[in-house]
């Protein structure tokens, strides 16, 4: 059975998908979609009626919510677990992924790098208020999951888990930044993790590769 996955090249959220699906060593399909285009087509608004990416086809079963995908992938199939059995690194995983999509996405990603980096390499004017709000609330945030790493290469336990793959993408897009980076390697425990995960070949294999600037 063919896997579809549809996400839009440079969506944060369908990287961590593609992570996923790397990790667990499933082939896919990818459709491109852009959710920010005026005309997203009527099929993907049927797969994903919040018109976001990414959004999942195995089959006759179709999927939104990128922890809910990279849950069912982990469930679905063979290859390396991506959760722990023990309730509590199981929900401290749980943990970091909710805290990726509520209190990082934001601030991180559509505020620092979107007004910081994104705009300026698809030549779309860039917010500085917005990358200013989003630089000053990351500390909090990165102090957060600095306090709740385990300090070595994995973030949860001794193995990879979703925790790594949901947080991974959203520092690396925040780190192109270079006050973000900058914040990233003074917490110790967390730089300590970015130097392991970011040299990950699925991590590296799935990564966008982001236009260098305007013509
Ligand atoms: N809760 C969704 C969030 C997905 C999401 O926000 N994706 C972004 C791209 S990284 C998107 O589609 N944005 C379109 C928009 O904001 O209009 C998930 O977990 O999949």
């Amino acid at each position: 059975m063919t896997i579809e996955l549809h996400g839009y090249e440079y969506s944060v959220y369908a990287w961590i998908a593609r992570f996923a699906l790397h990790e667990k060593g499933v082939g896919y399909t990818w459709v491109e979609v852009d959710p920010f285009a005026d005309d997203v087509p009527a099929a993907y608004l049927d797969l994903h009626p919040f018109r976001r990416v990414p959004a999942l086809v195995d089959g006759g079963f179709t999927l939104y919510e990128t922890g809910a995908i990279t849950r069912y992938l982990d469930d679905r199939f063979d290859g390396p677990a991506l959760r722990p059995a023990a309730p509590e690194a199981r929900a401290r995983v749980d943990q970091v992924l909710s805290i990726v999509d509520s209190y990082v996405y934001w601030p991180l990603v559509r505020q620092v790098f979107s007004h910081g980096v994104f705009a300026a390499r698809v030549g779309e004017p860039a917010d500085r208020a917005e990358y200013d709000r989003g630089l000053a609330a990351a500390p909090r945030v990165l102090d957060a999951l600095d306090r709740l790493a385990a300090g070595g290469d994995f973030l949860v336990g001794d193995a990879l888990t979703l925790a790594d793959i949901h947080l991974a993408p959203m520092l690396s897009y925040f780190s192109t930044d270079d006050d973000g980076m900058a914040l990233l390697r003074q917490r110790a425990r967390l730089a300590t993790w970015w130097s392991a995960v970011s040299v990950r070949p699925a991590f590296r294999d799935t990564m966008p590769r982001l236009p260098d600037g305007p013509a």
